[in-house]
């Protein structure tokens, strides 16, 4: 087992050692104190679309239980915490009335943070749109970019001057292509006309959200949430290494190319681009504004081949074969390089702010058995990452922090509950939490870092 004494020190004495959840997955209590549903109350209430028609109804229960799951943050010596505030508590039809006790909510919670010396990290946006918004096209419509904007504006007015960091959003990888393209996520689509639409409304809204959070708490610095794609060829064919630079281009260049550079990838462009929505004038401009910092979620690589097939579209690769053989029980593969060719990659192509580790986890559905979650691999999973992080780090990488996905087992999307991320272990029927051996393990790093 990795000495999580000696991994500690490796890093620098400012590093933020943190943990992270999202409001759908974590809350529960979706009907209550005004809260209206989201596209993925809906979208799990349709057949096949979560395993077991799990929904997010009851989930951790935190709404209940924000008071104990924040005493084993600061049990666990977590110095901060990143979550996710719901846009269907705050103005439950996305536009319109503002709900005051969807605000009261998380007063309370940051409050609780604060009383606790817990670091508030939040995040304005994990997935879960007010379906009421559904009825102008959802992320399709541009019209939802404004509506994000006001939403941000409400929460930064109330919250904003007890928080330490603030997030547009998490991963629009998966609100834009999961979700509109590939149809596993929320709202359900599978039409690349669609998918772009909800792409350039997600980079205007970030960047309309941008300037209401500089205006209205311009002390709170403000970050993007990406779950960039480490790319890697399936061999160093011409093909292949052209087919990789065109997945990063799909995958990554769609975010970060307007965020950090104000344009689109010339590929992108070129292959799709009769199918884009309009780009107005300033729209660049708005979303590239400057950012204090950006997180990457990062969890396994993406192997790509060339796609040769005529009718292959854009990006046209193919899933090139694993070549670790350690996988996790959700499937990714385990290949801990990927995290630093994925760091080295994109600050070699943009200038790019601060970075947070804003996700990185594993799943490993290893059973409570007496009272005790052995969960080694999960364990080994932190270990070979951190120690990947706090490389990147002592070569000079701007790395402030690092949030391990998750605090606590939750609602894992199409998966519900049967995939487990969590550093605690949650009994679904009893609602107990049970800190796993990779938790204890973590715990000491925290301590560890905390009193450097
Ligand atoms: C994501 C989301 C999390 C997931 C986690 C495991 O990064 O996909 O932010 O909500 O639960 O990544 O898939």
């Amino acid at each position: 087992m990795s000495d999580p004494k000696i991994l500690a020190s490796r890093f620098p004495a400012d590093f933020t050692f943190g943990v992270a959840t999202a409001a759908y997955q974590i809350e529960g209590s979706t009907r209550a104190d005004g809260r209206k549903p989201s596209i993925w109350d809906a979208f799990s209430r349709m057949p096949g679309r979560v395993h077991n028609r799990d929904t997010g109804d009851v989930a951790c229960d935190h709404y209940n239980r924000w008071e104990e799951d924040l005493d084993l943050i600061q049990e666990m010596g977590v110095e901060a915490y990143r979550f996710s505030i719901a846009w269907p508590r705050i103005i439950p039809d996305g536009t319109g009335r503002i709900n005051e006790k969807g605000l009261d909510f998380y007063d309370r919670l940051i409050d609780g943070c604060k009383a606790r010396g817990i670091k508030t990290y939040a995040t304005l946006y994990h997935w879960d749109l007010p379906l009421s918004l559904m009825g102008e096209g959802g992320w399709t419509a541009r019209s939802t970019a404004f509506a994000f904007q006001r939403y941000a504006k409400v929460v930064m007015a109330r919250l904003g001057d007890r928080l330490d960091s603030v997030s547009t959003f998490n991963e629009p990888w998966c609100s834009v292509w999961l979700s509109h393209l590939y149809g596993i996520h929320a709202p359900g689509e599978r039409n690349m006309e669609a998918a772009l639409a909800a792409m350039h409304t997600t980079n205007l809204a970030h960047g309309l959200a941008v300037e209401a959070i500089r205006h209205v708490a311009p002390n709170v610095p403000v970050g993007l949430v990406l779950n960039a794609q480490a790319v890697i060829p399936g061999s160093d064919s011409p093909e292949d290494l052209a087919a990789t630079e065109r997945a990063f281009d799909f995958h990554n260049g769609a975010f970060f190319g307007p965020v950090f550079k104000g344009e689109y990838p010339a590929s992108l462009l070129s292959a799709l681009g009769g199918q884009m929505p309009s780009v107005e004038e300033g729209d660049l401009a708005v979303i590239s504004q400057k950012l204090d910092w950006w997180g990457l979620n990062y969890y396994t690589p993406l192997r790509v081949s060339d796609d040769p097939s005529k009718d292959a579209v854009f990006p046209a690769t193919l899933h090139a074969p694993f070549v670790s053989q350690t996988v996790t029980d959700i499937g990714w593969e385990v290949y801990p390089p990927a995290m630093r060719s994925c760091v080295e990659d994109l600050y070699q192509r943009y200038e790019l702010p601060d970075c947070y580790i804003t996700e990185n986890g594993a799943c490993d559905n290893t059973a409570l058995v007496d009272g005790v979650v052995d969960d080694q691999r999960r364990l080994a999973y932190y270990a070979d990452h951190l120690s990947v992080v706090a490389d990147l780090a002592r070569d000079g990488y701007p790395m402030k922090g690092y949030f391990a996905w998750s605090l606590m087992d939750n609602f894992e999307w199409a998966e519900g509950y049967r995939m487990r991320f969590g550093l605690v272990h949650v009994d679904y029927d009893t609602q107990v939490r049970t800190i796993k051996t990779s938790g204890a393990w973590y715990s000491i790093i925290c301590k560890t870092a905390g009193a450097q």
